[in-house]
């Protein structure tokens, strides 16, 4: 098939000239952007002190955008396309907000950037300005899902928007450099995962202006060929848009585009008439156009148009260099503003009139505000699928899979608006009853003996966390909903991405525009504690340290400690909004300590005492043993029950945290507790042996504030692992019952000289479990069958 249009030139002299004249004022207004504090419409000969004192923006990629954004805009209106802009070079920012000022949509929301000469001056100013806008395509631009700060996430976010939006064209540029990222580089595969019938459609515009800050791209510098067949290996058909004369590019890109446009209204039709839902050849295009085109060609003797020179800001020394201001000056009446603006300095009737109108802007679609087109998930009452608990600790059950009957029956009640992500582990993490009533998605070959893969399923496994997490994210800023499971240890993979996405809810909790969104919800119930099977290569706890960095008011961290508790936990993250929810607990099958009634007291305080634990029976304990995250609650209640047995004077409080944010002071979370509340459980003098799920300094970072701080303990993961049983990891760790027993005594004053037996009878069970697990291969019957015994049985026998 052929690749390039040839001859092809759809475009009539007037609508020729229009989309010129269009892509002209963007320019202008982006160079306008990038370097005018006044004199915006050069009603007067440009002078220095018109100029911006510092020049920062990014100028090579605009015209680029630009060019596809007034393009796209002529299609919309012929076709009447629902459709959205996702810009990788987001540093294109100038051009992203030029275009959305041409349409109206950004005075509409921002009414002093009136569509004027005054309002143009606005425009001008505040861009990469102190108390202005950001210089990238940042979630204060309208039509915004995407800021490309950090590069690479485009095509999955573009992806990611159009599963469930069957109506819905996602235009998405790729820098050719974004090209070279990991993440980016992944992202091509998403099209196996896209149904016809039920997603909307993604077109991929690969950017190839042949350079990033100082280098040439590879893709750009490998044969012609090889990258348009590269193209074709991952399913596409490519179509190359080339050359550097604006009247034969806008011929040839509004030919290619129409023919673009034309195959994916085919492949839907086809895929929606005959329900033939086989991975179908999705067009993408290849548009190799100079990076900085229509810029200055050459500064100070270097050539500038067509290479890395191009990338920010072409002339740099306006204000000082008499001989670059000329140059600006005359690059910017290039684009012949008299022509394009009125005596107003509204754009002309005939460019005003280019754009679609309301919803139809790209900037103005209610898809690119998610909030404003969210709908709550339907949600089972998750009550209905409690474990029965009598007695604390009586029963076991593996939390995730219990958890796995109510997602089954949320994936059930929403079948357009919920999706389930892993990097091939929803079964293996427990989840597997969602295969009940779903399949996962997958549109490349299948095989009878595959397991649950269909084009309609609503589970997306693939092995990128990087894919999972940019889907779900563009899935979510488009107003739907999700979970995205994982490993422990290798959602460190995604650290930045939610970096980026943590600050995306920051600063649009801040625009009034902005409406919230469904959160970002975390399971990670492969944890660290538990890798039997995988070893040290797959223990680490730190993405809670990671997250505990972001701005308080986005991110919660919850680590309940049984079934119930994990059930009243998902709850309520599937219902809360804006936030980033990072759930951990486990797999394995593990006590019950909490009915549900008392699971949703406990999630909603947070944190509590459990009392039937305790032994301090309304009196000031003698020590305080805190536990967080299954396995530490299991080993400190274990312990608490060893210091029932052998020290029964000794008054033990036992804690449980659910929540890690109520350890914070109230003034640093929102959902800290008070200094009085925090000194009430923990008391202002006693010791704390803290049980911690991952590393132990995060629990002394999120109390160092407390009264009683210098009282406490923490144990927790301390990067001692290998492939060994379970209760040898937890003792590799010192985070083993007997330990714990060890601490209370060293750390409860007085108890040292007469708990010396209990100690080293604590310092020899470690060493006889230890054998066991050494001559035996499991771990020692007495910690296996071990159970919580009631106190009140065990006191009344
Ligand atoms: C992950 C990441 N690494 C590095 C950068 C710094 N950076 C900003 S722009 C850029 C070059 C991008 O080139 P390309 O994607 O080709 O965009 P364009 O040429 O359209 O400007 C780089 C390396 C970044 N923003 N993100
Ligand atoms: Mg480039």
């Amino acid at each position: 098939m052929e690749t390039t249009l040839e001859t092809a030139a759809p475009l009539s002299e007037a609508e020729l000239a229009r989309l010129d004249a269009y892509w002209r004022a963007a320019n202008y207004l982006t160079v306008g952007q990038i370097y005018l504090l006044d004199n915006p419409l050069l009603r007067e000969p440009l002078r220095p002190e018109h100029i911006k004192p510092r020049l920062l923006g990014h100028w090579g990629t605009s015209p680029g955008l630009s060019l596809l954004y007034a393009h796209l805009n002529r299609t919309i209106v012929a076709r009447d396309l629902n459709a959205i802009y996702v810009t990788g070079p987001g540093h294109g920012g100038p051009a992203i907000v030029a275009n959305t000022w041409l349409e109206g949509t950004y005075s509409e929301l921002y009414p002093s950037v009136t569509r004027d000469e005054a309002g143009m001056a606005r425009l001008f100013r505040q861009f990469s300005f102190p108390g202005g806008i950001p210089s990238h395509v940042a979630p204060e631009v309208p039509g915004s899902i995407h800021e490309g700060g950090e590069l690479g996430y485009s095509l999955m976010h573009a992806y990611g928007a159009a599963f469930d939006n069957p109506d819905l064209l996602v235009a998405c540029v790729i820098g050719d450099g974004e090209a070279e990222t990991g993440p980016l580089a992944g992202s091509w595969l998403s099209n196996v995962f896209l149904n016809p019938a039920r997603d909307g459609a993604v077109l991929p515009i690969l950017h190839l202006n042949g350079y990033k800050i100082a280098n040439p791209t590879v893709l750009d510098r490998i044969p012609r060929d090889d990258l348009l067949s590269m193209m074709r290996g991952y399913g596409y058909q490519p179509y190359l848009v080339e050359g550097d004369d604006p009247t034969t590019v806008h011929q040839l890109l509004a030919a290619t585009l129409d023919r673009a446009l034309d195959e994916i209204a085919a492949i839907q039709r086809h895929a929606r008439t005959t329900g033939d839902t086989s991975r179908p050849r999705w067009p993408m295009i290849v548009l190799r156009t100079p990076k900085g085109w229509t810029g200055p060609s050459t500064v100070d003797g270097q050539q500038v148009e067509g290479t890395f020179r191009a990338h920010q800001v072409p002339v740099a020394q306006v204000r000082d260099n008499p001989e670059h201001l000329r140059q600006l000056e005359q690059w910017l009446r290039s684009y012949r503003p008299e022509e394009l603006f009125d005596a107003t300095g509204a754009p002309v009737a005939d460019l005003a009139a280019l754009p679609p109108t309301g919803d139809r802007r790209m900037s103005a679609n209610p898809h690119t505000n998610g909030g404003v087109v969210l709908r709550d998930l339907v949600l089972p009452d998750f009550r209905d699928y409690a474990v029965p608990v009598d007695q604390p600790g009586a029963s076991t059950a593996e939390a995730a899979r219990v958890l796995g009957g109510w997602v089954r029956d949320v994936v059930r009640a929403n079948p357009d608006r919920f999706r389930l992500l892993g990097p091939d582990e929803v079964a293996s993490n427990r989840l597997g009853a969602a295969f009940e009533v779903t399949d996962r998605v997958f549109l490349g070959a299948r095989y009878d003996s595959d397991d649950h893969l269909s084009p309609d399923g609503r589970v997306m496994e693939v092995l990128s966390e990087h894919l999972c997490q940019g889907w779900l994210e563009g899935y979510l800023l488009t107003g739907r909903h999700g979970i995205f499971t994982s490993y422990e240890a290798f959602i460190h993979i995604v650290d930045a991405m939610l970096n980026q996405h943590a600050k995306w809810l920051k600063v649009t909790r801040h625009i009034p525009w902005r409406r919230p969104i469904a959160s970002l919800n975390y399971l990670l119930s492969s944890h660290v504690w538990r890798q039997d099977h995988n070893g040290f290569s797959h223990q680490d706890p730190g993405f809670i340290d990671h997250v505990v960095n972001k701005k308080a008011e986005v991110v919660r961290v919850y680590l309940p400690p049984d079934a119930n508790t994990l059930l009243s936990t998902m709850d309520h993250c599937l219902r809360s909004r804006h936030y980033i929810n990072v759930v951990v607990a486990g797999k394995q099958d593990a006590p019950n300590w909490l009915s549900m009634d008392e699971a949703v007291l406990h999630c909603r305080r947070g944190l509590g005492i459990w009392d039937w634990a305790s032994t301090d029976n309304g009196q000031e304990p003698d020590v305080v043993l805190a536990c967080a995250g299954d396995v530490p609650t299991l080993e400190t209640l274990a312990a608490a029950e060893l210091l029932r047995q052998h020290l029964p004077d000794l008054k033990v409080r036992v804690v449980n945290v659910v929540d890690l944010m109520r350890l914070q002071p109230e003034s640093e979370h929102p959902h800290g507790l008070s200094d009085s509340q925090f000194d009430t459980v923990f008391t202002t003098d006693k010791p704390i042996i803290f049980a911690y799920h991952g590393y132990p300094w995060l629990i002394h970072r999120l109390t160092y504030r407390r009264t009683n701080h210098h009282n406490l303990h923490v144990r927790g993961y301390k990067e001692e692992g290998t492939t060994t049983t379970p209760f040898d990891m937890v003792m590799l760790n010192d985070l083993d019952r007997f330990h714990l027993v060890i601490d209370v005594i060293d750390r409860v004053p007085g108890l040292g000289t007469r708990a010396a037996h209990l100690r080293q009878a604590m310092v020899d069970a470690r060493q006889r479990c230890r054998d066991h697990t050494r001559r035996h291969g499991e771990d020692a019957p007495e910690i296996t069958e071990w159970r919580w015994t009631d106190s009140e049985a065990a006191t009344n026998p």
